[in-house]
């Protein structure tokens, strides 16, 4: 109750596209006829669901309600209801207690400026506040203030973050951070890596690589291959999970910028589509922004 009174206004963009027209549909209370139905459709479509999503959503209000008169607060419970019952399977938490991995190793990809370095320190500090000894390792050794940028989370963490040259080979960093890691006996390691178009081959092979090289030191690193997305670019982000996945082994997705998104249904469309849990997501620039994923609470937000 808390935590959805606490974030339901950082919500606001999803939830005034969907609370909106669905007030707007169902004004007061209307009946479930093909006309609803088909407005219903349009509605969830505008909030980025995906069409798959969206004709499974149609399909059970006409199954379940057709001839109906139902109130708007009516549809409200049923649309969080349906969003709960798909995201349900995929609120999941970052495994911490393998605690024989010393140290669990979580490497962050994406494409360019979707909030991998900011989710790596915010990362960092949380792990750090529940009492785990952290490292980072700056795996993007392309853009010039890349490496900058993450050395300021370390220092506000008060962990070390391992960097190498510029336009070294970003593998290498990943090597070093995790003997380092290693020999410090530190709990997690946080690779960051360079924001990459997923259509752009050699970039991608490069990340396959730097997986590729710290298997070296050990087969089972990383435990944790996580995907950030910039849910406002909606739709956008199945193309990009698609490519990334062919390339890597992602286990775990983070949504960042919610707060500025009116595209927060992309979120159900994209767990159902690929079968992958959805670990966080990103509200906002603090350390406090970026909050565990829950299902019930979601669906109560955005709607
Ligand atoms: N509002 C908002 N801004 C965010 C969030 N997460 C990240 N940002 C901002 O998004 C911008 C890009 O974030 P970065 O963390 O640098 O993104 P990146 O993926 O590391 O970028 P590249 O390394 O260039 O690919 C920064 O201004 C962040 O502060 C979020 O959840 N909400
Ligand atoms: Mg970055």
């Amino acid at each position: 109750m808390g935590w959805l009174n606490s974030i339901k206004d950082k919500f606001v963009k999803t939830s005034n596209v969907l609370s909106n027209g669905i007030s707007k549909i169902f004004s007061g209370s209307r009946k479930i006829d093909n006309k609803t139905l088909e407005e219903f459709e349009e509605l969830l479509l505008l909030s980025d669901m995906g069409p798959e999503i969206t004709s499974m959503f149609v399909n059970n209000l006409k199954n379940q309600k057709f001839d109906d008169v139902l109130t708007h607060e009516e549809i409200q419970r049923f649309l969080q209801e349906q969003i709960e019952i798909i995201l349900e399977p995929f609120s999941k938490s970052i495994d911490l207690m393998q605690d024989h991995h010393k140290p669990l190793v979580i490497m962050l990809c994406g494409v360019n400026g979707n909030g991998k370095t900011t989710t790596a320190g915010k990362l960092a500090m949380q792990f750090k506040n529940q009492g785990m000894s952290v490292m980072l390792g700056a795996c993007d050794t392309f853009r010039a203030a890349a490496v900058e940028q993450l050395q300021a989370w370390g220092d506000k963490v008060g962990c070390e973050v391992v960097t190498g040259d510029q336009n070294s080979d970003p593998a290498s960093v990943g090597y070093r951070a995790l003997l380092k890691a290693k020999e410090q006996q530190i709990d997690v390691l946080i690779l960051d890596t360079a924001g990459r178009l997923h259509n752009k081959s050699d970039l991608m092979n490069e990340l396959q690589k730097c997986v590729r090289v710290i298997k070296k030191i050990d087969q089972d690193t990383p435990h944790e291959i996580i995907m950030v997305l910039d849910s406002t670019t909606g739709q956008n982000a199945y193309n990009q999970i698609s490519t990334f996945k062919e390339i890597v082994p992602i286990t775990g997705l983070i949504f960042t910028k919610l707060d500025s998104s009116a595209k927060g249904g992309v979120i159900v469309g994209a767990a159902k589509k690929y079968n992958i849990p959805i670990y966080a997501i990103g509200v906002g620039e603090k350390v406090e922004d970026l909050i565990e994923f829950n299902a019930k609470d979601f669906a109560k937000a955005i709607i």
